[in-house]
């Protein structure tokens, strides 16, 4: 156990603050007196890291583009359960630990779900005493701050690594390696051989910055190694290693330094969407590189037999973005062990395993072959031999043209990164049931048929430790009340809540716990926005990534719907409705920053209309991240999964609103449908097109959204405000969304299941009502939510991919 007494901390924090900072405590921030707790706690943390980090067992890579982990200090005292014993030490010096909670810096170094998932199974994995360690890069500005001037989001660059350092992690300049960009490659006899010799390339210093990943209650600590892109030596020398390139003037060597640094500057803001520029490819290489030269690199120190590679080492790729591990693990095994290709290619496809997180053909990652041939000539003639021989092999297996190029890596000029990691892998996941079966018969079904075994559904999952026990502490403690501490390790155990529902005692208390987090994100409101909202409304949240396929126009378009019909009946008898939006839009996003100036200029209309008696509000929070999320989670009502059936591969903000007693309101899609299936039809309210009818749809056609609009009056009217100068300030931004409707004929089938969906929202209405049987509702949400902690998704990573067959 971790153990640190009272008198020990402050003794602690009192030399720390002097060895930092040189003044007493009376003269420091607070940003300052949270980066000497971190560093007092990374301290007392030490030997346990250390002692992690030599493990001699299967370890477990798990390479990602984003990691997504907000703010750490609440939760690494939660794991450490120390935070009593800090939080006294701290009241005696005079301070308070939510002061410096909040005063952390959130990394947003991810850009949504794909990130935050990442950063969850960081956690679940360490919580689980499994050796897992995550690979990323430390970019220097995360994802933008947004900030709404006159309604328009505005992006800003976020400045998160305050002083170039960031509290929780240490740098390893002795674990540094060189990734190589560029040049030429030529094969070299050698010794009998074909040997790849890289000459005139550039290299890049990979400067890995660590952070501590704390286990739940079980001084468990593994690590999230991110790198940072550096120029060689650091000295800015003349180094003949670059002089092809950069030919050693100071201008040049301006030049190298710009080239180096540029490549981790910046985290591309793009979600589910794929960029398909230069930087970005060089990021995947840097990132892959470096990540599997520091696994060799100890694996060579451990003297472990190079063959026996997957005996020792599983390596994950979080969708596509790290696919270069293949060709780069293959590089390493043939250029510097000196394996034979087949050798080479058995130990690469049996360490390596893959998840898709989605199936929108925008996010496919394609590179053009020009570009990947300058950029990384070895890695280049490596993809084309997997291609070469994997084509031999289906030329071989099947007769048929049109297939083979559906599966071949290389087509069109283009290299397919999905292709690419299905072949290279041995594993092939999907990340909720439904997703599961859309790429098995759809969009992967040439592969599912080739070989079957190789595809498994891994259902998403959430920590709950921090969206649940973390951020919801007063329902935390009146579960275990109830049913004991088990299910904080354990959380199927949440069933037993099961027993409480027909308990008045006990719902009042639910009711009441959720009185008290909406009167605090009210208070929250009110001094940030300044807008009065009612803590007594129904909190309708829809917080996500903002997406055509997500649907947050359909929401907008029911509240303009909702208006109408108060602006015809004042008197009209609804429960009074706070409706919460968070999300950020790609800058590059033309029809979502649409939506997002619709969104505020609706709710400057409403919010300002006093003819509808406060009925419905409307509030955008700006900024929408991790520490937010925590925030406004707890005290939500009614959960907005209204995505376009098929197109939300799971989705993770479902099952945190779950976890914390909110009702979802849903299409069956992603998760939606297994937690439908975990609380029964009467605790979740469904609606729209299911999966089935929108792949007929898109197979056979038959939809006509001008035939609705012009059939249906309450679309009509919906869809008229847009150009119709009944909200102000949008002609617009108006046109543009009238026209992705009306003209270019609802790609997400908006107006399909508007219908439908003021049938779902009217339902909700009359179910808020009654208070005790929405209460029971919430309490069966919470009780079947255990299902959706990550720690029984890495229990079945773990047991079903990695660690299969030890
Ligand atoms: C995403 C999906 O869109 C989400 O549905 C999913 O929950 C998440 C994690 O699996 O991955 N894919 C993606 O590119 N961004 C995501 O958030």
């Amino acid at each position: 156990m971790v153990r640190i007494t009272k008198q020990e901390f402050k003794e602690m924090f009192n030399s720390k603050i002097y060895s930092i900072y040189a003044h007493s405590i009376n003269e420091a921030t607070n940003e300052q007196l949270q980066i000497v707790l971190s560093s007092v706690i990374k301290d007392i943390i030490a030997k346990y890291w250390v002692d992690n980090r030599l493990s001699t067992n299967k370890e477990v890579y798990y390479f990602s583009i984003e990691f997504l982990i907000g703010r750490q200090l609440k939760s690494n005292l939660l794991n450490l359960q120390i935070e009593e014993v800090i939080k006294e030490g701290l009241e005696d010096m005079g301070i308070d630990l939510d002061d410096l909670i909040c005063a952390e810096k959130d990394p947003a170094l991810g850009n949504g779900g794909l990130g935050r998932l990442a950063a969850c199974f960081l956690d679940s994995m360490a919580s689980l005493n499994i050796s897992g360690h995550g690979y990323g890069i430390r970019y220097k500005y995360g994802l933008f701050e947004q900030k709404f001037i006159n309604g328009y989001q505005v992006e800003v660059p976020d400045n998160w690594l305050l002083h170039e350092q960031y509290s929780w992690e240490s740098i390893r300049p002795n674990k540094a390696v060189v990734v190589k960009f560029g040049g030429e490659v030529y094969l070299e006899e050698d010794n009998g051989r074909l040997k790849a010799k890289h000459h005139g390339y550039i290299p890049v210093m990979a400067m890995p910055y660590d952070i501590p990943i704390i286990g739940y209650d079980n001084d468990f600590i593994n690590t999230l190694r991110l790198f940072k892109a550096e120029i060689l030596n650091r000295d800015f020398g003349i180094n003949t290693l670059y002089a092809n390139t950069f030919t050693g003037s100071y201008e040049q060597a301006l030049k190298y330094k710009y080239y180096t640094e540029e490549i981790s500057q910046v985290l591309y803001p793009n979600d589910s969407n794929h960029a398909g520029k230069l930087l970005r490819l060089k990021q995947e290489y840097f990132l892959v590189s470096s990540g599997i030269q520091d696994i060799i690199n100890k694996y060579r120190k451990n003297k472990f037999d190079i063959l026996d590679f997957p005996k020792h080492i599983a390596i994950h790729i979080n969708d596509t973005h790290p696919t270069l591990c293949i060709p780069e693990l293959m590089r390493i095994l043939l250029d510097e062990e000196g394996l034979s290709w087949e050798e080479a290619f058995d130990i690469t496809k049996n360490t390596i395993s893959y998840t898709n997180h989605t199936i929108m053909a925008e996010a496919m990652e394609k590179w053009p072959v020009d570009m990947m041939k300058e950029l990384l000539p070895r890695i280049y003639m490596i993809i084309e031999e997997i291609n070469k021989r994997y084509v031999e092999y289906l030329n071989h297996k099947y007769n048929d043209n049109e297939k083979i190029r559906r599966m071949s890596i290389i087509c069109d000029n283009n290299i397919n990164m999905a292709n690419l990691s299905i072949i290279g892998s041995y594993s092939v996941n999907g990340v909720a049931k439904l997703h599961t079966e859309i790429l098995k018969k759809e969009v992967l079904s040439d592969f599912y048929e080739d070989d079957p075994g190789k595809f498994n559904n891994k259902t998403n999952g959430i920590a709950h430790r921090r969206w649940l026990i973390s951020c919801n502490e007063d329902l935390s403690n009146l579960i275990t009340e109830h049913i004991g501490n088990i299910w904080k390790k354990d959380t199927e155990e949440l069933k037993r809540l099961e027993d409480y529902k027909e308990n008045r005692n006990f719902l009042k208390k639910l009711e009441c716990i959720k009185i008290k987090n909406k009167t605090k994100l009210a208070n929250f409101i009110a001094e940030e926005y300044g807008i009065c909202i009612n803590p007594e409304s129904i909190y309708d949240v829809q917080i996500k990534r903002l997406h055509a396929y997500k649907r947050q126009l359909l929401n907008v378009l029911h509240i303009l719907h909702l208006y109408h019909e108060l602006l015809e009946n004042p008197e009209l008898d609804i429960v009074p409705r706070t409706f919460i939006f968070g999300a950020k839009a790609a800058p590059g996003y033309h029809l979502a920053k649409c939506i997002i100036k619709l969104i505020n200029s609706v709710a400057e209309k409403i919010n300002n209309d006093k003819s509808i008696n406060n009925k419905i509000k409307v509030v955008f929070i700006e900024n929408y991240g991790v520490s937010l999320a925590e925030k406004i989670i707890p005290s939500t009502d009614v959960s907005e999964q209204i995505s376009t059936a098929t197109k939300e591969a799971s989705g993770t903000g479902n099952m945190k609103f779950m976890m914390n007693g909110a009702i979802t309101l849903a299409t069956l899609d992603g998760a939606n449908v297994e937690i439908y299936d975990q609380v029964g039809e009467e605790n979740i309210v469904i609606f729209g097109l299911k999966a089935s009818q929108v792949l007929n749809y898109n197979k056979y056609g038959g939809y006509s959204s001008l035939d609705l609009y012009n059939s249906n009056f309450k679309i009509k009217r919906v869809v008229d405000d847009l150009v119709n100068g009944f909200i102000p300030n949008i002609s617009k931004e108006g046109r543009v969304i009238y026209d992705s409707l009306i003209t270019y004929n609802d790609e997400y089938f908006v107006l399909r299941d508007f219908e439908n969906y003021i049938e779902a929202q009217s339902k909700i209405d009359t179910l808020y009502r009654d208070k005790e049987k929405w209460s029971k509702m919430c309490l069966i949400n919470i009780a079947n939510s255990g299902i959706f902690s990550s720690d029984r998704t890495i229990s079945e990573y773990a047991k079903d991919i990695w660690f299969r067959g030890c």
